[in-house]
């Protein structure tokens, strides 16, 4: 069972901010700054590594555009962060890749 897996399918609701073909863009359940968004391939991955190793470039060039499209659509594309937790051990919680679109507001230069 993967709760990204049943929120893709419709099975577990969600505030969708962006679709298509290859991707959803959902609103985070719980929020880190006015913008927070996740990005998630609606195939599914563990992680980045599992991405890079079993996609043929589809789903990765779509989790791109899909941030841009984000980006633009919550008004944040001039400045915003793209966080992706790789692991447990970079506290990724849920194991299907995933990729937090971040704004509205000012970041400090120190990444963590
Ligand atoms: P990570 O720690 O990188 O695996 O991030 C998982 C994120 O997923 C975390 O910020 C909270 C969010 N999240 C977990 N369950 C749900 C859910 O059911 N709905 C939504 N919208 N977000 C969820």
């Amino acid at each position: 069972m993967c709760i990204f897996c049943d929120i893709v399918e419709g099975k577990i609701p969600s505030t969708k901010v962006y679709e298509d073909e290859y991707v959803i863009a959902i609103r985070d359940l719980n929020p880190q700054a006015p913008v927070h968004d996740l990005v998630i391939p609606k195939k599914h991955f563990d992680n980045i590594v599992d991405l890079a190793a079993a996609d043929d470039g589809t789903y990765s060039a779509a989790v791109i555009d899909a941030i841009a499209e984000v980006a633009k659509a919550e008004g944040i594309d001039e400045g915003f962060r793209v966080i992706n937790n790789c692991g447990a051990d970079a506290g990724q919680s849920v194991m299907h890749v995933h990729f937090h679109v971040i704004g509205g507001r000012k970041f400090e230069e120190k990444i963590i």
